[in-house]
């Protein structure tokens, strides 16, 4: 049984992760313009895992009986200030939604509720993956970022990405 803070809590996740699809999308379209197919990809690839995790979401609240509430999306926020630059703001919204998630957990935690506690352990799982992803490519830009060179190799690199 899944309390009102639960479901609250949970509800408020699936705008989160619905958010960043949407920041991540507005991200690759933007880099798409410039001509960085790769970054592009990589990019919009991450804006659907992230649409599955809010409908991951939506389905364990439907599955446990409980009612989803979707509320608005707000319009996705990031200044262009070179490729660095997003990845460090992608860097910095996986370290909030990291924080999110350990609400999540504490929460349930705090309530007992073994059924959320496992659930959410996938997505601690998979936000470490997802932070140390970003950094990887984070560390790689800051080395050789402002060479043209490098630029095109990391980009041809990120082309490769398939799921
Ligand atoms: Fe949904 O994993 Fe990132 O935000």
């Amino acid at each position: 049984m899944i309390s009102e803070k639960i479901n609250e809590i949970l509800n408020e996740q699936i705008n989160r992760e619905f958010y960043s699809g949407y920041l991540y999308l507005s991200m690759s379209a933007h880099l798409k313009e410039l001509g960085l197919n790769g970054f592009a990809k990589w990019i919009k690839i991450q804006a659907k895992e992230e649409v599955e995790h809010g409908l991951k979401i939506f389905d364990y609240l439907i599955n446990s009986n409980s009612f989803v509430t979707l509320k608005q999306i707000r319009t996705p926020e990031f200044e262009f200030r070179g490729v660095l630059s997003i990845f460090n703001h992608i860097y910095e919204h996986e370290q909030c939604i990291t924080k999110s998630i350990m609400k999540i957990a504490q929460l349930a935690d705090e309530e007992c509720d073994r059924t959320t506690l496992a659930f959410i352990d996938w997505f601690i799982k998979e936000q470490l993956e997802e932070e140390e992803a970003v950094k990887n490519i984070i560390k790689r830009l800051e080395l050789f970022g402002e060479d043209k060179v490098a630029l095109y190799l990391i980009d041809k690199e990120l082309d490769e990405r398939a799921v």
